[in-house]
């Protein structure tokens, strides 16, 4: 069993933000836990993100915070607030606006594995070992 918490997460490798600051993501699990998804419980500042996963599902649950998804594809907007959940089942091309600070609980499959860099798309590469 693995048994983890999020303190023991944070300052660690598995606590990554990006270069802007636009987000802070604390890797739960990763792909090196072999469970077949990654847990992520993310930070997004009030402020704005664009967000493309091109090579892995998402699915994304509220629990602090208030804001608004928008699909870049459709042009669909929704309101986010505790208790919402979006699914990026269709690899949506997505803008995620936080009007209050979000906490948000991500779970990736394939399994974000730690290592990768956005791409010029800005979609996550899959590494090659992933399945
Ligand atoms: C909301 C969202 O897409 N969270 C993912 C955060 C971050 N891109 C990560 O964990 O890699």
């Amino acid at each position: 069993m693995i048994v983890r918490t999020l303190d023991e997460v944070i300052g660690t490798e598995d606590d990554v933000s990006n270069a802007e600051k636009t987000w802070n993501s604390r890797r739960l699990l990763l792909a090196r836990h072999g469970m077949g998804f990654s847990m992520h419980d993310t930070i997004i500042p009030e402020g704005e993100n664009q967000f493309w996963y091109k090579n892995h599902l998402e699915a994304v649950y509220c629990i602090e915070g208030e804001g608004e998804i928008e699909s870049r594809d459709t042009g669909q907007k929704w309101q986010i607030a505790p208790g919402t959940l979006y699914a990026l089942n269709e690899h949506d091309k997505h803008t995620l606006r936080a009007r209050k600070t979000l906490r948000l609980i991500c779970v990736f499959n394939p399994p974000v594995t730690g290592e990768e860099v956005h791409d010029e798309d800005g979609a996550y590469a899959l590494p090659p070992q992933s399945s």
